[in-house]
């Protein structure tokens, strides 16, 4: 086992700028919030932080319109200020993982600038994917491809031309056949990892090649497997070593474990569990599915419970028997959110027991839930936007985060802020504040601390083997070698443990008998 490969058992968070800390006070997160509170995050006991884009951006898809890879955003900081965070929470023991957008950029970065100012079928047009429309005018778009934020895929420019961009027309796509596309974003991966950033993580990783005129299928197309196994090359070149971790968002399993052949990415997203529902048999069947696809790959299994594109666990477990992230928001079940704080706490020690990496998102440590009555003009997301207010969207769980006090903005923002935070937050998160819970035995954040250094203490957590244990139809129970064990109880009535000499952790306190209540889970040393 090479020691060095640290993101194999990490629990990594995920740092959404804007809503992690505020330190200049204009109501939106920045990079001295965030250095602020990496003692925080130490305490909490986390391996690494994943930091979304942190680019000069004009937001119109919360940063992931990029308008220049090799800069901060100023309301953000500035890059010596993203060098002095790197040194920070590399002496903090924290690593820093950024985020790179392959897939498009903004339509105010310089290239689509530079291409909208040139002639249809020039060099500057070809970095992206200019077609002529059909209709006697070619005021017909080219194909009637969707965008995965709702609308059409192709947006009309002044002189009649279409460019592609599979999210918002604010994201125009490059085009990865050209060769300077691949330079560039070889160079840009340099660039950050000579920084001293420990890893990357590759948006939408799976659909850069495409040939849309041809085909509809934007998704692991041929050709895909070059571009990472060049910038695994890169990485390689890099001591102590860096991780290149992929969204791959694909249903086929083979396909997704081809990413992470030999010499290509290190590691990647499973979200099996975002769209499991609260139910042992299938919850047994993603976790038995994990592993078979990780077994024949060198690639640690990764487990997510949330991220800054689903709606937030204890509002999906709150969902009597669906857990869906995505489409049944758009329904508006109501959620119970004694009964998905009960499951998300269950759920935590579930994922931080099972072997490989997890991925943490912010807030998910202190049990919020997704803020689902924002004001239609304050929602952001262009699947609000796109969808016509369909969709509520992705802005319900980047609300900013509630540290300390009583009242908005819960210390997000200094006492001599100018503005308000940049989304309003629930008056009833007074409870929910770091503040409020550390220290407090039971409470969310101390479960996750508790959770989190037991991780570490025990060599058998993190990657590494487990093995099922017998029991009940409603509960899960697996061993990670002789001595610890994990025990989920799914069902509605309490089930007895296996016989054990300890205690270690419980999501919520055991029956006096002994047994496991429902919807709970126990970390225990077996005997
Ligand atoms: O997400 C990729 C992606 O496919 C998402 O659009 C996902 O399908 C959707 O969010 C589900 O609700 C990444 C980022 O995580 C996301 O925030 C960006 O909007 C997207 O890429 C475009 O860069």
């Amino acid at each position: 086992q090479n020691h060095h490969a640290w993101w194999r058992s990490a629990a990594i968070y995920q740092v959404y700028m804007r809503s992690f800390a505020d330190g200049n006070g204009d109501g939106v997160g920045d990079l001295a919030g965030l250095r602020s509170r990496l003692p925080y995050l130490a305490g909490l006991g986390v391996d690494a932080i994943w930091i979304v884009p942190w680019y000069p951006s004009p937001l119109a898809d919360g940063g992931y319109d990029v308008a220049d890879f090799r800069a901060i955003d100023p309301i953000f900081g500035t890059l010596a200020e993203a060098e002095k965070l790197i040194e920070e929470a590399h002496a903090s023991g924290i690593r820093v993982i950024c985020d790179i957008v392959p897939n498009h950029c903004s339509d105010q970065h310089a290239w689509f600038q530079r291409a909208l100012a040139a002639q249809p079928g020039s060099p500057e047009r070809d970095l992206f994917w200019f077609r002529k429309g059909r209709g006697e005018s070619g005021e017909l778009p080219p194909t009637d491809l969707q965008s995965i934020f709702g609308g059409p895929a192709w947006t009309r420019v002044a002189d009649g031309e279409w460019y592609l961009h599979l999210f918002a027309p604010e994201q125009p796509d490059f085009n990865w056949d050209h060769p300077a596309v691949r330079e560039e974003f070889e160079d840009i991966v340099r660039f950050w990892l000579d920084r001293g950033i420990d890893g990357i993580r590759i948006d939408s990783a799976a659909v850069l090649i495409k040939d849309p005129l041809v085909s509809d299928d934007y998704e692991d197309n041929e050709g895909i497997h070059e571009i990472y196994q060049a910038w695994r090359r890169i990485s390689d070149t890099y001591s102590p070593p860096r991780a290149l971790i992929g969204e791959v968002w694909l249903p086929d399993h083979e396909a997704f474990a081809r990413y992470l052949q030999e010499g290509e990415l290190h590691t990647a997203f499973n979200f099996a569990f975002l769209g499991a529902p609260w139910e042992a048999e299938r919850l047994r069947y993603e976790i038995d599915m994990t592993l078979a696809v990780h077994a024949p790959v060198a690639a640690p299994a990764t487990w997510v419970l949330s991220n800054h594109d689903v709606t937030r666990e204890v509002t999906r477990f709150g969902r009597e028997a669906t857990n869906f992230a995505f489409a049944e928001k758009r329904f508006h079940v109501p959620s119970d959110p004694q009964l998905g704080t009960r499951r998300a706490r269950a759920a935590a020690l579930l994922i931080m027991s099972l072997p490989g990496a997890v991925y943490l998102y912010q807030g998910e440590e202190l049990g919020l839930e997704e803020v689902e009555d924002l004001d239609d003009e304050l929602r952001e997301d262009p699947m609000f936007h796109r969808s016509g207010g369909i969709d509520p969207g992705r802005d319900g769980c980047r609300v900013p985060l509630p540290w300390s006090g009583s009242a908005p903005p819960f210390g997000f923002s200094p006492a001599d802020a100018t503005r308000d935070p940049w989304l309003p937050q629930p008056a009833h998160w007074a409870g929910r504040t770091v503040a409020a819970q550390e220290g407090v035995p039971g409470s969310f954040l101390e479960l996750y601390r508790e959770a989190l250094r037991i991780r570490r203490a025990e060599s058998s957590l993190g990657d590494g083997p487990m093995r099922w244990l017998e029991a009940g139809p409603q509960v899960l129970a697996f061993a990670r070698d002789d001595s610890f064990a994990n025990v989920t109880n799914l069902g509605s009535s309490a089930v007895p443990l296996p016989p054990h000499r300890e205690v270690l952790l419980t999501s919520v306190p055991l029956n006096e008998d002994g047994t496991l209540p429902s919807d709970a889970s126990a970390w225990i040393r077996l005997t």
